[in-house]
């Protein structure tokens, strides 16, 4: 169907920034506000839904919630500190809050009455929290909630002509705010859009098409998530002719898709996954702390993310006075120090074109060399994995990267091997195969047709 508003490109990009997107796999996803301050905790009562959502659970009026920038003293924020936290973790780059759904704002918006200007410090901190992460040679991501408490104009939906006045002001205001970003920071890679499934902004697909258009004219080949559109009929992410709408699809949030869902290759896309089971700001609970995942799981998830040509956007929660709380190091610490090791099957990779999910964990290939890595993440009960190569394919030998050394193997067939995995090595343990082309040098027979 003809859409004025749907998909700006039905084409997968493959431009250096997309490429160099795709390239990283890994992200870190910061969280930083007002919120860090309470924490979850409000006038003595601890609240344990996610910490940023603490204005709507413990019913806080805008005000004495707007009232906490006099507390954002952000005593011990150190950019830099963060930054290397990612750089040593694996992440090649950072997507920040520059704006929740509160409308507080990092950095000191000429629009707004709730920034950064408004704190003790007045410090621009989204602005040294780009410097930060780009010394490191990492990318940044501006997070921006269209989504906002604060602004007198947001409306839900819109259900008068006093509504379609207000939010007609909201979005003026929103977009001005996005240019002002765009401006201030043209070095930024990408925007991440949250906040826009209410009825208001789905009304407004025609919004979101010029907000894209806009932002890719300001700092061209900048990449926006599909979460920020909708079309004129109110389908969101995709449009109503199901083409992917922003440049990555956005839509996997502290969910993966089904391991051997290999469609999720044609196009690129990002999950986004919290450390505890749901609070995307700090939160002091224990209760909040206890669900916490172990660092092998979001390995887990690193991989099987890369395994289907995606990437995983893992966020951290600073504390209200800017330090990164001792449990996120000590997770980034593990993961950084299994990256060292194994980040060759991760950066760089994507899905293993024909090697099919084999439940012991996860393949992924590099586009460039052609590697293929198995990430085993279960042992299997035979204390073996039985890799089968594509057809036409056999696997001439095996390392691991642990080591780098070679590993023996039990060849079951021309595409079958048998490999011991060491229940002693630190998991997951990844093998690299080095595959050959033509068939095995085995002797060929009559196919069985009876045989898969
Ligand atoms: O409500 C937000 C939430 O606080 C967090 O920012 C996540 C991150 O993707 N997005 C929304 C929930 O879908």
């Amino acid at each position: 169907m003809q859409l004025k508003y749907g998909a700006q490109t039905t084409q997968q990009r493959d431009d250096p920034t997309v490429k160099a997107f795709r390239c990283d796999r890994f992200g870190q996803f910061i969280h930083w506000g007002l919120y860090a301050l309470p924490a979850g905790v409000w006038r003595g009562e601890t609240y344990d839904f996610a910490a940023e959502f603490l204005p709507k659970s413990a019913n806080i009026a805008d005000a004495d919630w707007q009232a906490l920038a006099a507390d954002f003293t952000i005593d011990r924020f150190d950019a830099s500190q963060w930054a290397r936290t990612a750089k040593a973790m694996g992440a090649r780059y950072v997507t920040v809050t520059a704006k929740h759904h509160d409308g507080f704002c990092l950095w000191p918006s000429e629009f707004s009455d709730t920034t950064v200007a408004v704190t003790p410090h007045g410090r621009d901190l989204l602005g040294e929290i780009v410097a930060a992460y780009e010394a490191e040679g990492l990318a940044v991501h501006l997070y921006y909630s269209v989504l906002d408490w604060h602004h007198p104009d947001w409306r839900y939906r819109i259900e008068s002509a006093d509504d379609a006045a207000s939010f007609a002001r909201y979005l003026t205001f929103a977009q001005n705010q996005l240019r002002e970003l765009a401006t201030r920071y043209p070095t930024v890679r990408g925007f991440w859009f949250d906040g826009t499934w209410d009825e208001s902004v789905k009304a407004n697909g025609w919004w979101t098409f010029e907000v894209e258009r806009m932002l890719k004219e300001l700092i061209p080949g900048v990449l926006v998530n599909s979460r920020l559109r909708a079309d004129e009929h109110g389908a969101r992410h995709r449009d109503s002719n199901g083409d992917l709408m922003g440049d990555f699809f956005s839509g996997y949030e502290r969910r993966l898709p089904d391991p051997w869902d290999r469609s999720t290759a044609d196009h690129d896309w990002e999950a986004c996954m919290t450390i505890p089971q749901n609070s995307w700001g700090y939160h002091a609970s224990a209760a909040v702390a206890a669900t916490c995942k172990q660092p092998v799981e979001l390995i887990e998830q690193l991989a099987h993310a890369v395994s289907l040509s995606g990437n995983l956007l893992l966020n951290f929660g600073p504390m209200g006075d800017g330090a990164l709380p001792r449990f996120e190091i000590e997770i980034a610490e593990q993961i950084g120090a299994w990256m060292r090791v194994n980040g060759e099957a991760i950066h760089g990779c994507g899905m293993a074109s024909g090697w099919d999910y084999p439940g012991w964990g996860y393949y992924t290939q590099n586009a460039e060399t052609g590697a293929t890595y198995a990430i085993v993440t279960r042992m299997p009960v035979s204390g073996a994995i039985k890799p089968q190569a594509p057809a036409g394919t056999g696997i001439r030998s095996v390392r691991t990267l642990a080591t780098g050394e070679e590993v023996e193997f039990t060849r079951l067939d021309e595409q079958t091997v048998s490999i011991p995995v060491p229940r002693d090595a630190p998991v997951p343990v990844v093998f690299v195969f080095d595959v050959e082309r033509e068939k095995a040098d085995v002797p060929t027979r009559e196919v069985n047709p009876d045989v898969a």
